[in-house]
């Protein structure tokens, strides 16, 4: 029997043939096939660079699915079923929002797979029949001591930065993050031992712990630091700002191989901070731009990567273009400008829905006008096109010569030794590269192409109507499905088989 693993890619442009650039190992697909029992044959396809083989003879699929990714997977998941071939659907999205990703497959896992893989895999074996909704929990990473199959990474070419997971979840509450919506506040973190059987068996130079937040139990996170040291390879993650404040982290953090971390700024003007309830960013009583942790990182030397997002209430197109000038003025490695995205079933999204705020008729992630990277709501503080506009403006000064240049100039970072001068000039051109690529694609790709031969056309009414009676005619097998219909499967009531 065999299982196809697919990672859609978020859409394409108009003239071009868009190509993932900085493009990194689908984590989640290792996941699920280092689960997946070796009687079954299991291949994948990373959209984001490859076309999909819809032709190629398989038995079941396996998508997983963001909320940027969710037009495409439905379009994937539609040629796949026109063939008679059973979807099932996974991830973010699947779980944010499951009674919309459940129109488009035959079944959904809600949740952390590890705890109803074998039942997937179980029914379809079994029955030739998958349940409609499998209904996980969320909890430590790999819980069930799998360990990933980066078999199926064979032949692709990544990056070569080696993901792993060390915790997942965050405990803060910031209202428009996805993470919090999807672990309820709550984090884990996983078995330290496991850790590091599996970080011996990568290959990779560097490695990234996809942690959504890895300082959010600075005990845990010390503790891994210090299993760390021995190896002496080198990490970045993601990481609260909190981190800053306790000094035998920070020097763990260096000793144990830590080049710099994700860490959300979000915004430098403090109204918009209390707003979003960015809970780790109001440390200090005196707000003052965040300068004694930025003072911190460079100290210890690590390169940070700043995470702003643009469009708060307070903003205006001038605080926006003075937050990429500090940006620059504070030298930081990386830095992502994103325009505030109301995810589904997050606070933020449902704020801006009980204010009115919403473009694309509230659903922008499917809407066939919506481009990547342009506002979804209205500000308070300009037009949604000022707010696409300025954005944009602040990707283009970040990633300007001049701008690359002026940064690189920190003795205690980029020029402190050979190693961050050579990730500083290798990863800039790379993601600025990628910033431009993106920006403005359609999502999916049926809507904005004519067939070329590589994708079979098909009429949109069909690719995008939830009542997908013309699609069940055609996956016949399943008509006749009658065995616990519409059920879920709860862990905690069948927890036998793990
Ligand atoms: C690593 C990462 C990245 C990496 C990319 C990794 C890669 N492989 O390419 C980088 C840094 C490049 C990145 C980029 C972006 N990312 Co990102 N990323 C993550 C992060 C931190 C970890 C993902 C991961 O690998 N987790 C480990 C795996 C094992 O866990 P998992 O994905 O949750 O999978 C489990 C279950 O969900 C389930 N499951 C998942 N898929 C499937 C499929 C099936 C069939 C089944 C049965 C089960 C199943 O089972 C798995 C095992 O338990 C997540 C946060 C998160 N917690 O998900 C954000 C996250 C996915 N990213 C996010 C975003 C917004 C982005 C960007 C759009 C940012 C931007 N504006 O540019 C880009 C573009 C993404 C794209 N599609 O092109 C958001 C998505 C929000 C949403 N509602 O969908 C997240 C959730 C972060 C957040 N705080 O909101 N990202």
């Amino acid at each position: 029997m065999k299982i196809t693993l697919i990672k859609p890619r978020i859409g394409r442009k108009e003239d071009t043939f868009y190509i993932d650039e900085g493009r990194m190992e689908p984590l989640q697909l290792a996941v699920l096939a280092g689960m997946t029992p070796e009687e079954y044959e299991v291949n994948m396809f990373d959209d984001r660079f490859e076309d999909v083989d819809f032709d190629e003879k398989t038995d079941l699929v396996g998508i997983t699915v963001e909320t940027y990714t969710a037009r495409r997977a439905y379009e994937i998941a539609t040629e796949y079923r026109l063939r008679g071939v059973p979807v099932i659907m996974g991830g973010m999205h699947a779980t944010l929002i499951p009674e919309e990703v459940s129109l488009y497959c035959d079944s959904i896992v809600t949740g952390d797979a590890g705890w109803v893989w074998h039942q997937v895999l179980d029914d379809f074996k079994t029955y030739g029949k998958l349940r409609k909704h499998y209904k996980s929990i969320v909890g430590a990473p790999q819980a069930n001591k799998f360990m990933p199959n980066r078999d199926i990474y064979a032949h692709k070419k990544y990056l070569d930065v080696g993901l792993i997971q060390f915790g997942r979840g965050c405990k803060f509450a910031c209202s428009f993050c996805a993470i919090s919506s999807y672990f309820k506040k709550q984090q884990f973190s996983r078995d330290l031992d496991q850790v590091l059987e599996e970080i011996k068996s990568l290959k990779n130079r560097i490695i990234f712990f996809v942690d959504d937040n890895i300082c959010a139990d600075f005990e845990a996170l010390k503790e891994l630091c210090r299993t760390l040291i021995p190896l002496k390879i080198r990490w970045v993650s993601q990481g609260s700002m909190d981190m800053t404040k306790d000094p035998e982290l920070m020097e763990l953090l260096v000793k144990s191989g830590c080049m710099g971390n994700v860490i959300g700024f979000e915004t430098i003007n403090p109204k918009n901070a209390r707003d979003l309830r960015k809970a780790p960013n109001f440390m200090r009583k005196d707000f003052s731009h965040y300068s004694k942790e930025v003072s911190t990182l460079r100290h210890f030397g690590l390169q940070t990567w700043a995470a702003f997002t643009l469009g708060y209430d307070h903003d205006t197109v001038d605080s926006i273009l003075s937050t990429v000038d500090y940006a620059i003025e504070q030298k930081f490695c990386f830095a992502a400008f994103n325009i505030l995205v109301p995810y589904p079933n997050t606070p933020m999204y449902k704020k801006l829905q009980e204010e009115g705020r919403l473009l694309y008729d509230g659903k922008w992630w499917l809407h066939p006008e919506y481009r990547f990277n342009h506002c979804t709501f209205m500000p308070k503080g300009m037009t949604p096109d000022q707010l696409t506009d300025v954005s944009f403006e602040c990707k283009k000064r970040w990633n300007s010569w001049k701008s690359i240049l002026t940064r690189y100039l920190d003795p205690k970072t980029h020029m402190r030794n050979l190693t961050k001068t050579a990730i500083y000039w290798a990863y800039n051109p790379v993601y600025s590269k990628e910033n431009f690529s993106k920006q403005d694609m359609y999502f999916g790709v049926h809507n904005h192409y004519k067939p070329t031969g590589e994708f079979i056309h098909r009429n949109d009414e069909i690719l995008l109507n939830p009542d997908l009676s013309n699609i069940q005619e055609i996956t016949h097998h399943f008509k006749d499905f009658n065995f616990q219909d519409q059920k879920t499967y709860h862990y905690e009531e069948q927890n036998s088989a793990l």
